[in-house]
């Protein structure tokens, strides 16, 4: 069933009327289709784009999520876009920023939809316990142009079928609550809230309370999961997540394990 939504225009002219920020979306760069947003948010940033370019798509032939796995999309319903950072902290502290970029996210649909929104570790947002979400960091280490995060945020928004494989996982906000939402405003809500979230860290060196406001929407903490990682399953507890954004899985003997990366499932 396709919804029947009256067509809102959404371009870079639309978003940056009345944007308001200082840095995130002062440049942006609209495609009607394109590979991922992703290569080519790199490909300009090593070309001394500056910071807070938006590179945002209607549609990606070749979307991707971690460890080049696909990142499904229909064309004209969805949000596509990848951000360009160049962050001032030491190189590894920028594990903060795919969390603090899902706090931004997290906190403008609540507020756009009134609908609540819920963190899955490391990188997923859920409502109702299915992902319309997922967010990728990619950073580069580069001499000529600095060191440079391209953060890459997928939002299904209006999309009302999903292909077989996601279909129980997945889900929009159009599914969630019913509406059809304009793209457009969605995407200039959470620029805005990407910028003082990451202005305050800035000003404060306040990990911590990211990590606080994360954990506040996270579900799975205290609770019995599996994960799995490259290919190695582990199951236990989830006891927390920390400053630098490990897992703490106290596995079955009760060690603690510290986990980078993975995909978790909670068990029922
Ligand atoms: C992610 O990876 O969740 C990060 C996705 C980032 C996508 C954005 S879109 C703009 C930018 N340009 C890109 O090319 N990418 C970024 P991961 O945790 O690896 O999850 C990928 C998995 O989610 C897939 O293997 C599917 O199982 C599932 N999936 C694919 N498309 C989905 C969708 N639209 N909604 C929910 N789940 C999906």
């Amino acid at each position: 069933m396709m919804p029947k939504f009256p067509f809102m225009e959404f371009n870079e002219k639309t978003i940056s009327t009345n944007l308001g920020t200082k840095v995130f979306g002062q440049r942006i760069l609209f495609f009607k289709s394109i590979k991922s947003t992703m290569d080519y948010a790199k490909k300009i940033a090593e070309r001394d784009e500056p910071e807070g370019t938006v590179v945002i798509a209607d549609y990606q032939s070749h979307g991707r999520g971690r460890f080049g796995r696909i990142w499904k999309a229909n064309p004209g319903e969805n949000i596509l876009m990848s951000i360009i950072l160049r962050p001032k902290i030491p190189l590894e502290r920028f594990s903060i920023f795919p969390f603090l970029s899902a706090v931004a996210v997290a906190e403008s649909i609540e507020k756009n939809a009134n609908i609540k929104v819920t963190t899955k570790w490391p990188n997923d947002l859920l409502i109702n316990g299915k992902k319309f979400c997922g967010i990728l960091m990619e950073a580069s280490i580069t001499a000529e142009s600095g060191d440079f995060i391209i953060l890459g945020i997928g939002i299904n928004v209006n999309q009302s079928e999903f292909p077989p494989e996601i279909r129980d996982y997945a889900t929009s906000l159009y599914l969630s609550t019913g509406k059809i939402y304009d793209r457009t405003e969605l995407v200039k809500d959470i620029l805005r809230q990407l910028e003082i979230n990451y202005e305050n860290l800035n000003k404060s060196n306040d990990f911590k309370s990211v990590f606080e406001r994360w954990k506040k929407r996270c579900k799975m903490l205290g609770k019995k999961i599996k994960v799995i990682q490259g290919g190695k399953e582990i199951t236990g507890k989830a006891i927390d997540v920390d400053d630098m954004g490990f897992l703490l899985l106290e596995d079955d003997n009760s060690r603690i394990i510290k986990l980078s990366s993975g995909d978790v499932t909670v068990l029922k």
